[in-house]
């Protein structure tokens, strides 16, 4: 498993198609998307997976409630979360259903390793279930009789079950991200890892015999393997491991919600490192926080859950791509809502950004026969203005690989306020008689900075950044390209279409009222 230094591994979690996708998981797979879309930019060839996660008690119990088969059941629900790709305008590159032939022989492969390495053994076990979490819990861990973590119920389960020896990797866990504590992020997350860490880490089940709707155990009649063993799986079946044919995108960097942190980073990296990964092959882990909308929880009971879809078709796609990564830092816990999306689109993209490519546009259809007006001799403010777009493309880049993309988008938006403020202290309509030299030289300053901008926001809002790249006459190009180009990036003359304006202003829900 070489690690070429142009590949990179990007992963959403799989879903549980226990119904239909909301905001919070559109989420992870929004964010993943514009890190993969990026990377690309950046030049590297990456490899990016999404899917669903379709064994387990809950399914299997929602299955018969609609009085179907597991099978059909999440044959009919898994469609909808394939759906969130044209929904959010995500560009994955698999779908992996866990129901899927090769992934459950990826899953026992895994297994097997483990056993052979004498990870696996049989005992019996007894424990308070929690099945919309998929766990057991000790009497201590539940509250108020429930699960600690979801609040859900929990039901006495007592069955003979392989387990997993997970306290055999405590203190190599502990010493991993002593050494690689950038693993494990934001770093409040890796501190509750090693929280956990430090405390008493005990052996896990990791089968059932009270349902069938699992992976077989191999050689074990009568086991289906415990869900998350096998959902975890999923990142090395999209590679087709152990072939060791695409091991070279490995290791991966998982997003996650901060719910599933310690399955994460603490039972996968100890699973890896049981079926015999090394230290160096083990993955990157960034937990991101919950969203909550108005101040409430989202819960189909309260009826507040946002639906991805709807929220899409009114506002668009990159709008909403846009408001969730610069709302709330990736990391946190936000609040959504949709008079604070209306009032940043206005504020950011209809003001900011929309006018100024529009202000710039316009006065070159009508003053510069809509071509890419020629560069003159660039003085010292406009060296100054160019060089802090280059600047730009490293910091963005720099965010961007810590998952910040609030403080990538800041950094962007700092670049157009310094457009704005270039174009009022040049004031190139002044020079439109006397100098239309200098004019169209102001103009085309600005149109270089625009490049930068819109090749770092692509991967943000695509959509809109290829009409832009039109109306400025540029194609793509990759960020090295940008940093390293001495001089221009774009062509004295060329045609222009006619430039539309791209992020109207949306009417405040109160003003439409
Ligand atoms: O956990 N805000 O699947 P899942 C932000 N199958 N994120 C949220 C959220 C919210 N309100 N609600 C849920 C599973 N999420 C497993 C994963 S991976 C090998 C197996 C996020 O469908 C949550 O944090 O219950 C998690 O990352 C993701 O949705 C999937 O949740």
């Amino acid at each position: 498993m070489s690690q070429a230094s142009k590949k990179a591994y990007i992963t959403t979690p799989i879903y549980y198609p226990s119904g239909k996708p909301h905001l919070g998981s559109a989420y992870t797979t929004l964010a993943a998307d514009i890190y993969a879309r990026f990377k690309r930019l950046d030049g590297f060839d990456v490899k990016f997976s999404t899917g669903t996660d379709e064994h387990g008690l809950k399914l299997q119990r929602a299955a018969e409630k609609e009085g179907l088969t597991p099978q059909a059941y999440v044959d009919k629900m898994s469609g909808m979360f394939r759906e969130i790709e044209p929904i959010m305008n995500i560009s994955a590159h698999t779908f992996i259903r866990t129901t899927e032939d090769y992934h459950q022989k990826t899953a026992q492969v895994m297994w097997q390793k483990l056993e052979e390495a004498g990870y696996i053994y049989k005992d019996s076990y007894a424990g308070w279930y929690c099945i919309s979490d998929e766990s057991y819990y000790t009497e201590e861990e539940l509250v108020d009789g429930k699960s600690p973590m979801s609040g859900h119920p929990v039901e006495w389960m007592e069955e003979e079950s392989y387990f997993f020896k997970l306290s055999a990797f405590r203190e190599k866990l502990l010493d991993l991200y002593d050494k690689r504590p950038e693993l494990v992020q934001p770093q409040g997350r890796l501190n509750e890892v090693l929280g956990f860490l430090k405390g008493e880490v005990r052996d896990i089940s990791i089968s059932r015999t009270t349902f069938d709707w699992g992976v077989p155990v191999p050689n074990g009649p009568g086991h289906v393997m415990y869900v998350w063993i096998d959902a975890l799986t999923n990142y090395l079946s999209v590679l087709g491991w152990p072939n060791e044919e695409n091991m070279d995108y490995w290791p991966a960097t998982h997003l996650v919600g901060k719910d599933i942190l310690r399955f994460h980073s603490v039972y996968w990296p100890a699973m890896l490192m049981g079926a015999g990964l090394t230290e160096e092959q083990l993955p990157k882990v960034y937990a991101h926080g919950w969203w909550t909308v108005d101040g409430d929880k989202m819960s189909k009971s309260k009826g507040n859950v946002v639906d991805p879809e709807t929220l899409t078709e009114q506002y668009g796609r990159d709008i909403v791509r846009y408001f969730l990564m610069r709302e709330v830092p990736f990391g946190n816990d936000g609040d959504f809502s949709e008079t604070r999306l209306i009032e940043r689109t206005n504020s950011d993209l209809a003001n900011a950004l929309g006018n100024l490519f529009q202000r710039v546009l316009s006065m070159i259809a009508k003053n510069c026969e809509g071509k890419v007006p020629a560069l003159g001799e660039l003085d010292a403010a406009d060296t100054e203005f160019l060089n802090g777009f280059k600047g730009m493309v490293g910091d963005v880049r720099m965010h961007i690989d810590s998952l910040q993309f609030h403080k990538a988008l800041d950094v962007i938006w700092a670049r157009v306020h310094a457009a704005n403020a270039y174009m009022d202290a040049k004031e190139p309509w002044k020079h439109k008689k006397e100098n239309p030299e200098l004019m169209a030289h102001i103009l085309r300053v600005l149109m270089e900075g625009f490049v930068s901008i819109v090749h770092t926001l692509d991967a943000f809002m695509p959509e809109s950044m290829a009409r832009v790249k039109t109306f400025l006459g540029t194609t793509d190009m990759t960020l090295n390209q940008i940093e390293n180009a001495d001089g221009s990036l774009l062509t004295d003359g060329a045609e222009l279409p006619k430039p539309e304006g791209v992020f109207p202003r949306i009417q405040p829900k109160e003003e439409a009222a």
